[in-house]
């Protein structure tokens, strides 16, 4: 085998690996990741997608772990905003479809460390190689409306986030500071994982 290749002829297909990874991380069987892929195989057969289908692909990819309501369709939108300002290197406004289900899956499956730098992507909006306490605030907001967490609360987990991250006090965390607090304390890391929707 090597590849699983369509029905309906597309050179857009994915690899033995690749299937069993995405079974792994979203309980579907063989049957319904066939079907699945096959649609946005037909739908995207040029092999790219755009920001709409990365949005589509990551809900549908998703849906059996989490029920999707108003709320957290919009929680998927933004995260795939972001995902697609980081795979989106050369700002086409399309992203490569096996390319970004291999690397999207090694990055929320990967180990901690492969994981931590994914998730600080997501959360330096500016790509200036920091986390300022706004774009922590950003992120987490969107979190926390899913997570029904207040706004007060909110603000006592930024405060304690920077406390316990910023080892060096400029208001900022560098993604060192990130990956070692993270590292550090599991609770927090778990609070602050974008990918919480996918386990
Ligand atoms: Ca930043
Ligand atoms: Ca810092």
């Amino acid at each position: 085998m090597g590849t699983r290749n369509s029905k309906n002829q597309t050179n857009v297909n994915l690899s033995d690996k690749d299937f069993e990874k995405l079974k792994k991380i979203t309980d579907k069987n063989d049957e319904d990741i066939e079907q699945w892929f096959d649609k946005f195989r037909q739908t995207y057969s040029d092999g790219y997608l755009d920001k709409k289908g990365l949005s589509q692909m990551i809900k549908e990819l998703h849906h059996t772990n989490y029920i999707i309501d108003e709320n957290n369709e919009k929680y998927f939108d933004y995260i795939a905003e972001r995902i697609f300002s980081i795979f989106d290197k050369n700002h086409d406004g399309k992203i490569e479809l096996t390319t970004f289900i291999n690397d999207y899956i090694a990055k929320i499956e990967g180990n901690n460390e492969n994981k931590l730098n994914y998730s600080f992507e997501i959360y330096d909006h500016n790509k200036d190689n920091f986390i300022d306490i706004n774009e922590l605030k950003t992120v987490l907001r969107w979190l926390f409306c899913i997570l029904n967490i207040s706004e007060v609360e909110l603000e006592a987990q930024v405060i304690t986030i920077m406390t316990m991250f910023d080892k060096d006090n400029d208001e900022k965390l560098s993604r060192q500071e990130w990956t070692d607090g993270c590292s550090r304390d599991v609770v927090l890391a778990k609070l602050l994982d974008p990918f919480l929707l996918t386990k």
